[in-house]
């Protein structure tokens, strides 16, 4: 039988693959790790913690993109701190202003056929490429930069087969705007994407990577391309021609299921507030009036967007009502753009260019007015997300942002008006590595000292689980809440990644304001939730805050891949209802019981709680074994420190 893409790269990498389709989880051998510096600081810190001393893999890099206002010492004691850790231990350090971690590892150090993990969920961005990649807590992180294997929780491959080629005017964004009207948020859990078809030809990898990259808004595991001629072409302008290599599914290759999109059927569409899969045509939405444009972020600004955006800008005005804010996603981006004299057309028309970085799309600035309405070619509206509450945030592409700019509402742009087919990827790059700074040398190391400002606090590690547990639910909360939801970033926050007491008082502040504080009191805690919990971000804060205010189990009725990975390694028990009906009988403040805790867990894989009106909870936990170990013991620094494996990285 054949193989398909993601078989292939896993036959190469993963230690335990034995069987084919309906993947148990594997542990994986990783090539390649990013971080960015919002979840970089801790992974820093843990990988240190580790005691290693250098990266194992083939390359790391630090990327410094999401935090980069510098307003007071705080983020520019974490760029220190990254710059000089990454020095030392064998990892390259892109420094502010290079770009968006994932444009620039696209353009210059992703593999076809290799393996990525990245702090950060968008790391699938190099699925464009043909690289299976993978977001991940910060912790796996630094286990995979300590040599360490990369366990992947169980997956289905799904084909997504293009047919036909797109219209002009609808783009890459579109197509997985479609699937996530098809799919929405919860339909990629557990799931890879592998994209194939006649319609693949017709997109450049750019594109493609747009597509993988919100692959992450439907909670997949990830999404891959194949590697294919126009892969060869994109990796020869980068000079990068050595990297490549051919890569694509048996014709024989068995799915789990398969889905059809027919790219000639599709029109230019807008997700809504406050989810990316609430999606509808931008037909149906015409004429919406809007104050701000905000184009850019990971999932829209490289070269070909930025100089489509550009092109209708030409010679046109923004409109009076509305601000224009354009971040190129790098700065061979920009470079190129100056060059060729597209970013004067962007200027001339009345917009702000922002530094090469993630900027608006995590609330770095540009904040929408009260009630403001806002078009963003980001790809999460999440509800509080941009900073200001009450605004309405819209995902769409970048023509169709261009062209509303112009109108000073929602327009849909008509294909007699543009010609886009002259937009090809250059035959070369403009390439300038400058502001990647190499490590250190193995004897140079020796010598490097890591700094570490006063903003770096040390992250907290949980105590052994006892046999019997007692604490009461801090806090109730709803179906498909993101990791915005339970660690918000934006301006205000962000700043203080890597200072964790500091990040407590605004835990699920956009829910419930009093949270931590009742937290706090309660000493040792229960969250409760519904659906798809932990979706979105991939920031571990969002455990190891909870942790901090004292939360050691949360009960929900299911939970996004990411995140359970970022508790179990914190030391926080992920559970799900055996019966959802019974998410209705829990309360907040109320108080449960669960004795044999460690004996039903390890017997049965279930913890049944006694509620303080004498009813029982039961409810499941899906880990594996290991995984268990680790979260009794209080989380992954602690099993490792006792563990055998520990050997396996240690020198
Ligand atoms: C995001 O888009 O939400 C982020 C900010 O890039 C996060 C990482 C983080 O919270 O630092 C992500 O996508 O994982
Ligand atoms: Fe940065 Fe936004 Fe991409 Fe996250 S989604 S990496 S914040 S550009």
């Amino acid at each position: 039988m054949g193989l398909t893409i993601t078989e292939k790269i896993l036959k190469e990498h993963a230690l335990n693959f034995t069987e084919y389709g309906g993947f148990k989880s594997l542990k994986v051998k990783v090539d390649q790790t990013l971080t960015q510096d919002a979840t970089g600081t801790m992974a820093y810190l843990q990988f240190e913690a580790l005691g290693v001393k250098r990266v194992k893999t083939k390359l790391s890099v630090a990327y410094v993109d999401h935090n980069t206002l510098q307003a007071g010492f705080m983020n520019a004691d974490d760029h220190r701190y990254i710059k000089t850790v990454a020095k030392k231990y064998g990892i390259y350090y892109s420094k502010p202003g290079n770009g968006i971690c994932h444009q620039v590892h696209l353009e210059r150090f992703s593999v076809p056929g290799e393996v990525l993990i990245g702090s950060d969920s968008h790391t699938p961005t190099s699925g464009g490429i043909g690289m299976l990649s993978f977001g991940a807590g910060g912790f796996d992180v630094a286990c995979a930069m300590a040599g360490l294997p990369y366990e992947i929780s169980p997956f289905k491959i799904v084909k997504i087969n293009l047919k036909g080629e797109l219209k002009p005017f609808v783009s890459a964004k579109d197509v997985i705007l479609k699937i996530l009207q098809m799919l929405t948020v919860k339909g990629g859990v557990g799931r890879i994407f592998e994209y194939s078809g006649e319609g693949v030809r017709s997109l450049s990898v750019p594109e493609r990577a747009t597509i993988t990259n919100m692959g992450a808004e439907l909670g997949a595991t990830t999404s891959i391309f194949p590697s294919d001629e126009i892969t060869r072409e994109f990796l020869a302008a980068q000079g990068r021609e050595k990297d490549w290599k051919p890569l694509a599914a048996d014709e024989d290759a068995k799915y789990y299921e398969t889905i059809e999109v027919d790219l000639s059927s599709l029109e230019p569409l807008v997700a809504c507030p406050h989810s990316p899969d609430n999606v509808k045509t931008v037909k149906e939405l015409e004429g919406l009036k809007i104050n701000q444009v905000c184009i850019g972020s990971c999932t829209n600004s490289s070269l070909t967007d930025m100089m489509k955006v550009s092109y209708i800008l030409r010679g046109n005005k923004v409109y009076e009502d509305v601000d224009l804010v354009i971040s190129p996603g790098s700065r061979q981006v920009l470079t190129m753009l100056s060059r060729n004299g597209f970013l004067s057309d962007i200027i001339d028309a009345g917009a702000r260019v922002l530094e090469c970085a993630c900027g608006p799309c995590i609330g770095m600035g540009q904040s929408p007015k009260s009630e403001g309405v806002c078009l963003r070619t980001f790809n999460r509206n999440f509800y509080g997300r941009s900073g200001t509450k009450d605004a309405s945030i819209y995902l769409v592409s970048p023509e169709v942002a261009a062209f509303s700019a112009i109108k000073g509402e929602l327009s849909c742009p008509l294909e007699k008006d543009f010609n886009f087919t002259i937009f090809k990827t250059p035959e070369k790059f403009v390439v300038n590595d400058n502001m990647i700074c190499p490590p250190a040398t193995e004897e140079e190391a020796e010598s490097v000292v890591v700094e570490k400002g006063p903003n770096i606090k040390s992250f907290p590690v949980a105590e052994e689980f006892e046999e019997s547990f007692k604490a009461k639910v801090a806090i109730k909360v709803e179906d498909n809440i993101t990791t915005d939801h339970i660690m918000p970033a934006g301006a205000k926050i962000l700043p203080y990644r890597s200072n964790i007491p500091f990040l407590s008082q605004f835990c699920f502040e956009v829910v419930d304001p009093n949270f931590s504080k009742r937290a706090k009191e309660f000493k040792r805690s229960i969250i409760v939730a519904g659906i798809n919990y932990g979706q979105g971000s991939s920031r571990e804060h969002a455990a190891l805050v909870p942790l901090y205010l004292g939360v050691r189990i949360v009960i929900a009725k299911s939970f996004a891949r990411i995140h359970k990975a970022n508790l179990v390694n914190a030391g926080i028990l992920p559970l799900t209802f055996e019966e959802e009906k019974d998410y209705e009988k829990l309360k907040e403040g109320e108080e449960l019981l669960a004795e044999n805790l460690k004996e039903t867990l390890n017997k049965e894989r279930k913890v049944i709680f006694k509620t303080e009106n004498n009813s029982k909870i039961i409810t499941n936990c899906d880990l594996e074994k290991e995984q268990i170990e680790i979260v009794l013991k209080g989380g992954l620094l602690n099993h490792i420190k006792k563990s055998e494996f520990n050997k396996l990285s240690k020198n």
